[in-house]
């Protein structure tokens, strides 16, 4: 049998090394993102400060426990989400919205009037794992700006000012599988 030569030596040796550098960039970024998963610096997350909203401002905070939780779904099932308002009632009329995104993946806020002896979270979750949607006052889902859009970014905030008469009403994330995962509070309007 023949022994490896001086040059295989040589190549086995620095691939040896791209290996290990690389192995060593992956554990560096998944020790990141868990040590720190809501912090900024983060190359995924996008960061903005949100102009001056008028009316009271009711501040909205979306997490999701650690890792990629659209890839488990037993996790996500057990409540892995929040959503939750720095206040549980508002004035009525003008009110805004600041809603900052602590997780790590997209979420949403839409407003929905909560009805008269309905509890917030027992909504009917459809076969798309979202709730129904009509009758929502206004929604923020726009990363780093107003109203509507495609979700709000991990580490970002979006915003909405709506009117509100009084009442109560249902805050909730309704991206696919969020309201069952625990992405709802409640909110009184005097
Ligand atoms: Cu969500």
């Amino acid at each position: 049998m023949k022994t490896p030569s001086l040059r295989g030596q040589v190549i086995l040796g620095i691939a040896s090394v791209i290996l290990l550098t690389a192995l060593s960039l992956v554990a560096v970024g998944v020790v990141g993102s868990v040590v720190n998963p809501g912090g900024p610096g983060f190359l995924s997350r996008a960061r903005c400060a949100a102009p001056n909203l008028p009316g009271p401002v009711v501040g909205v905070s979306l997490t999701n426990m650690g890792g990629p939780m659209m890839s488990r779904p037993n996790r996500m099932m057990g409540g892995a989400m929040r959503m939750t308002a720095d206040r549980s009632a508002v004035g009525h009329g003008t009110v805004s919205f600041l809603v900052t995104n602590g997780g790590t993946i997209s979420h949403e806020l839409v407003i929905l009037p909560l009805p008269e002896n309905q509890i917030a979270g027992t909504r009917p979750i459809g076969g798309d794992a979202k709730i129904d949607e009509s009758g929502t006052i206004g929604e923020a889902s726009n990363t780093c700006a107003d109203g509507a859009g495609q979700g709000i970014l991990p580490g970002a905030s979006g915003w909405v000012t709506v009117t509100l008469p009084p009442g109560r009403y249902e805050l909730v994330c309704n991206l696919s599988g969020h309201y069952a995962a625990g992405m709802y509070t409640q909110l009184t309007v005097n």
